[in-house]
């Protein structure tokens, strides 16, 4: 297991708006969720000042921003689509099937999933492979919890995330844009690794639709592309999966996809990012700003070829 080395914030480092920020979600989130009947307990579990110490203290981007500019191409390719149409989108009942090499193959309703381990907040920075970052607040919890149900053989190796497909809600699958469903992998030591979580809530409430609702991949440390929404699959495998973007353009998307300030999009550089909701662009950090908790996992690996 890979141990963070030291906390990326401490309840003494937190600022107010910080500390604003949390205490608003906590009442959000101690209303949304009981509203939505999916976790009464919620509160016990998650007190106000409980930040985790895998959360950044940077400012966050707003509500508004964080549910109106998505990219989710199911709805449509256009950064206000996702707003406008997933509303449609059917959440509810929703299974997650996890299958492949494992011991246990099983089927888990949403229910299920929300009592295997307590929800808590993330405060990761995403970094979109166009060039736009935001600091999203999620409640969700690692994706390790829910790997950990099934078993995993020895001969696995990667995990595969299939994402819903519904085409009677979905608007944007109808044109030809990306192979659907949209896929998503990771190698099988970043999937368990303590960082990546899958989400079910943001700003203290259930994940708006837009979002990726009910449940969908966070991998904080990779462009945005790897964090999969709406996830109704994960299989686990020998071989590297092919995603859906890789099928789409080989050269300019790698299975890796970790955030590299130094290696290029060939269409654009990677080297400066735009934090929306602010003016002046900053630089991009290797491994998005994480490189202290996952740079361990790719010492063996030319990050110029797996990018
Ligand atoms: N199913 C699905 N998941 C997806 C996408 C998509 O088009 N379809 N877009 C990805 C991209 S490019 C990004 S940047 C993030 C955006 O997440 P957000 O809208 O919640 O900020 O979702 C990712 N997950
Ligand atoms: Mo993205």
């Amino acid at each position: 297991m890979h141990i963070l080395k030291k906390p990326h914030t401490l309840p003494s480092e937190i600022t107010p708006q910080a500390v604003y920020a949390h205490r608003r979600n906590f009442l959000q989130l101690s209303a949304g969720l009981v509203i939505a009947g999916l976790l009464p307990d919620v509160q016990a579990k998650l007190g106000p000042g409980k930040a985790s110490v895998f959360s950044t203290n940077e400012p966050l981007t707003s509500l508004k921003n964080v549910t109106s500019y998505n990219n989710f191409y199911e709805f449509g390719t256009a950064k206000e689509d996702p707003a406008e149409y997933a509303h449609t989108l059917r959440t509810k009942p929703w299974t997650v099937s996890i299958e492949g090499l494992v011991k246990r193959p099983r089927t888990l309703g949403m229910e299920d999933i929300l009592k295997l381990a307590p929800l808590e907040e993330r405060i990761y920075r995403l970094r979109c492979v166009e060039g736009w970052s935001m600091v999203i607040p999620w409640l969700g919890f690692p994706l390790a919890s829910l790997l950990r149900q099934v078993e995993p053989l020895g001969s696995a190796k990667y995990v595969e995330f299939i994402t819903a497909l519904q085409p009677d809600t979905m608007p944007g699958i109808r044109r030809g844009v990306l192979d659907w469903p949209y896929t998503e992998g990771l190698r099988l030591d970043e999937a368990m690794h303590p960082l990546t979580i899958m989400a079910a809530g943001l700003y203290g409430d259930i994940l708006p639709n837009q979002n990726g609702a009910p449940l969908r991949l966070v991998v904080p440390w990779k462009y945005g592309f790897k964090s999969g929404k709406s996830v109704v699959k994960i299989r686990f495998t020998d071989r590297e999966p092919r995603t859906t973007w890789m099928k789409s353009s080989p050269s300019e998307y790698g299975f890796y996809s970790n955030v590299n300030p130094a290696v290029g999009h060939p269409r654009w550089s990677q080297a400066n990012e735009r934090r929306i909701g602010e003016f002046f662009k900053r630089k991009t950090l290797l491994f998005n700003g994480y490189a202290d908790q996952v740079a361990q996992l790719y010492t063996e690996l030319d990050l110029r070829k797996h990018f």
